[in-house]
C-alpha cells in the first residue's frame, strides 16, 4: 500500500467522486432531497399549515447555518410540539417491549436513566450527542430535512449522525413520510447507543467514500432494509431493529403483523430489491438474529471495490487514502 499524496481525483484513469476526508468537510455534505418537504409535497400533512411551514423554515435555518464544531442548536420547542411528541413516546413506549429488539430496549432505557427520555419533553440534540459521544464516540450534527444518501453515508465515516430537529405535523403523529426528530430519538439514537452497531455504522460510512453511483445506490438500499426497515429474530419470534419501524406506530404494528410479505435477508439480494419511501413498506427482510445482519452487511460494504482503500484516523478524525491500483 502506498499513500496518496495529493487528491485521490490523481489516481490515473479513474474518476472517483468527491469525498470529505476531515470532519470539517462535512460542512460540505449538506445536499437535501425536497422531495417530501412540506413546501414541496402537496401530500405532507404540513402543505396547508402555514404555521408549521413557517416553524419549519425556521429550525432548518439553524441547520444551514450549522458549522462543524459550534455547539448544537438548541430549539425551544411550542406546547403543541411537546404534546405530539408525548403522544408519539407514549404510543411507541407502550409497545416496544414486545416487537423491539433486545438491542434497541437496551439503548432506550439507559436514554430514559442517563439522558432524560421521557414523554413530558423533547430531549436536545446537544445532550443526545453528548451522552453518544461517551458511548460510541458518535455525535450529532443538524440537518434541515432529507439528505442525499451519498451524503448521509458519507458522514457515518467520521461517526457523525445528520439529524433533523423539527417535528412531524400534529395531524398525523404515527407515520411520517420524512425523518423528523422522532424518528432520528426514538428510531435511531438507542441503536446508536450500542457499540457494534455504531462500529458497524461507520463501516458502511466508509465503503461509501468515492463509492461509485451505482455502489451508493446498492448501499443506500441495503440501509433502507435493514438500519431503517429491518427486522431480526430474537429468542424464537420476529422483532423489528430499524429505525423507521421503530419511530412510527402505524408501521411498527403493520410489520409484525401477518400482512406484509417477509423475505429472509441476503445483501445481494435485498440491495437491489426496489423500495416504497411514500408510506409503509410492502416487503420486509428479516436476518436470523441482529448479528446476522450485522455480518452480512459488514462483508458485502467491505467487499465494494474501489481503486484505493481508507482508513479512518480518530485522532486526527480524518480519512486516509491508501492507494491501491
Ligand atoms: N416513517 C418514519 C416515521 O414515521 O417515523 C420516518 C422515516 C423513516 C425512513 C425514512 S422517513
Ligand atoms: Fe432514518
Amino acid at each position: 500500500l502506498k499513500r496518496v499524496a495529493d487528491d485521490v481525483r490523481s489516481i490515473p484513469e479513474e474518476k472517483v467522486p468527491w469525498f470529505p476526508r476531515q470532519i470539517k468537510d462535512l460542512d460540505r455534505c449538506n445536499m437535501l432531497i425536497t422531495k417530501f418537504d412540506p413546501d414541496m409535497d402537496q401530500e405532507h400533512p404540513g402543505y396547508s399549515d402555514p404555521e408549521y411551514r413557517k416553524r419549519r423554515a425556521f429550525i432548518s435555518e439553524l441547520a444551514f447555518r450549522y458549522k462543524q464544531g459550534d455547539p448544537l442548536p438548541t430549539v425551544e420547542y411550542t406546547a403543541e410540539e411537546v404534546s405530539t411528541w408525548r403522544e408519539v413516546y407514549r404510543q411507541l413506549r407502550s409497545i416496544y417491549p414486545g416487537l423491539a429488539c433486545r438491542q434497541f430496549l437496551d439503548g432506550l432505557q439507559q436514554l430514559e436513566k442517563e439522558c432524560g427520555y421521557g414523554e413530558d419533553r423533547i430531549p436536545q440534540l446537544r445532550e443526545v450527542s453528548a451522552f453518544l459521544k461517551e458511548k460510541t464516540g458518535f455525535q450529532l450534527r443538524p440537518v434541515a430535512g432529507l439528505l442525499s444518501a451519498r451524503d448521509f453515508l458519507n458522514s457515518l465515516a467520521f461517526r457523525v449522525f445528520q439529524c433533523t430537529q423539527y417535528i412531524r405535523h400534529s395531524s398525523a403523529p404515527m407515520h411520517s413520510p420524512e425523518p423528523d426528530c422522532c424518528h432520528e430519538l426514538l428510531g435511531h439514537i438507542p441503536m446508536l447507543a450500542d457499540k457494534e452497531f455504531a462500529q458497524f455504522s461507520q463501516e458502511i460510512g466508509l465503503a461509501s467514500l468515492g463509492a461509485t453511483d451505482e455502489d451508493i445506490e446498492k448501499l443506500s438500499t441495503l440501509y433502507w432494509f435493514t438500519v431503517e426497515f429491518g427486522l431480526c429474530k430474537q429468542n424464537g419470534t420476529v422483532k423489528a431493529y430499524g429505525a423507521g419501524l421503530l419511530s412510527s406506530y402505524g408501521e411498527l404494528v403493520y410489520a409484525l403483523s401477518n400482512e406484509p410479505e417477509y423475505k429472509p435477508f441476503n445483501p445481494e439480494e435485498t440491495a437491489v430489491q426496489p423500495y416504497q419511501d411514500q408510506t409503509y413498506q410492502p416487503v420486509y427482510f428479516v436476518s436470523e438474529s441482529f448479528e446476522d445482519a450485522k455480518i452480512k452487511l459488514r462483508r458485502y460494504s467491505a467487499a465494494i471495490k474501489r481503486p484505493f482503500a481508507v482508513r479512518y484516523d480518530p485522532f486526527t478524525c480524518s480519512v486516509e487514502v491508501l492507494d491501491q491500483s
